[in-house]
This record gives C-alpha cells, structure tokens and sequence, in this order.
C-alpha cells in the first residue's frame, strides 16, 4: 500500500530539512524554501526558452507532455528517453538561484533540468535520473513552483520485504535534495492530476561527471 507521507508537520527550524530515508533512499526536505516563488513562477514562465519535445516510441512519434529547458555549464550536455536537450546558458537570476540551492544541498551543480507542466494533465512517467552522463555520487536538488502535485517514488526491485511506494506533495517553494544512492535504487514520478488547472514549474539541479563534459 502507498505511504503517504505529510511532510509539513511538524515544521523545522529554518535550514534544517526533513528526512526521509528508506533501505537505499535519501531524501531531504525544506518545506516553503525559496522566499517569492510566487514571482519566480511567474518570471520563469517567460524568461526562459521552453522547448516542446518528442520522443520515438515503438516507431510513432509523441511529443512529451510537459514543456522542458536544459541549462548548464558549457559542455553539459545531456540525453534522456532518446532527446538531445540543446544547451541554454544560465540567466543571471537563475546563476543566483543555482547558489541559493548549492548552499543548502551542499554541493556545486553544473546543469538544471526544467520543467513546464502547463496543467494536471501534464506528467512525468516512472524513471530515475541515472543516465551515464549524470555523476552518481552527487545529489539532485528539486525546486518547485506553481501548482501543488504529488512526487511517488518506488523501489526499482520490488522484494518480499519491499517498502512502500511513498508519496507526498511538492508544493510553491519547496526544496527536495535526492541524495546518493537514491537513483540507483528507487524510481519516481509525477502522476496526472486531472482537476488541477494551474501550472507548475519544476527545476532539478545535478551534476554532470566531469568525464563526460564535451570539451571544445
Ligand atoms: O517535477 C518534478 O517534481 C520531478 C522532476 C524530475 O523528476 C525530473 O526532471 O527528472
């Protein structure tokens, strides 16, 4: 059965996050993070260059359903489901908000990962964030804007003693670092929630190996 987990209760003192750990998950949490989400809802939804993307599926073409946008560092290049995401520099409000983040996860980050879901009809299927290219030993740091949705995680390898899907609520401002070695072990997605009609933004931050930056 899924564990739903209400994470705003009780609140922490300031900085310090929640934790959920599992048998190969960890997970950190800071509920209503980021100061004016509000506003940088709103300034994302135009200031960055959002793509509309495809992907190839048993020969048909699909365009996925959600708006996406790949910024990084120069030779951060990244591929996943079959699409090449192109490169878009950072912008100068985002370079500020990447060191907000670093600061409270506790590592540097050379790309980030957004995603525009316009409404509850837009998704984010099973998956890990375990493509060769992404350093394995570093966290990934999920920031969220807009809309309240749920995020599930599963145990890639159901067993006997399998822990539960858990799942809880991302909402306005919320910071969720998926530490090492949660990738590997667990998978997680964002389900359709049909009655939601406000958007909501999403800005994964990671670390692509320093053996796999493209060298120009
Ligand atoms: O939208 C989210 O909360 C999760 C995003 C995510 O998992 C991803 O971009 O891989």
């Amino acid at each position: 059965m899924e564990q739903q987990l209400d994470l705003l209760q009780p609140t922490p003192p300031a900085g310090t996050p929640q934790t959920v750990t599992r048998e190969g998950l960890a997970l950190r949490y800071w509920p209503l993070w980021l100061a004016d989400a509000a506003s940088w809802l709103v300034q994302l939804r135009t200031d960055v260059p959002w793509r509309q993307e495809h992907i190839t599926l048993f020969g048909r073409t699909h365009p996925i359903p959600r708006l996406t946008c790949w910024m990084g560092d120069p030779g951060c290049h990244y591929a996943y489901s079959g699409v090449h995401q192109a490169i878009e520099p950072w912008t100068a409000s985002l370079q500020q908000l990447r060191r907000q983040v670093e600061a409270a996860a506790g590592c540097r980050f050379n790309s980030l990962l957004l995603n525009h879901y316009r409404d509850g009809n837009d998704k984010l299927d099973w998956h890990a964030d375990d493509e060769p290219e992404l350093d394995p030993e570093q966290p990934i740091a999920s920031l969220s804007l807009g809309a309240a949705r749920s995020f599930r995680l599963k145990p890639r390898q159901p067993s006997a003693d399998a822990e539960s899907p858990l799942s809880f609520e991302l909402g306005e401002g919320d910071l969720l670092v998926m530490d090492p070695p949660t990738q590997q072990h667990w998978l997680h997605q964002v389900p359709q929630r049909r009655r939601v009609e406000r958007d909501r933004i999403n800005l994964t931050f990671r670390v692509i190996r320093r053996g796999a930056i493209a060298q120009r």
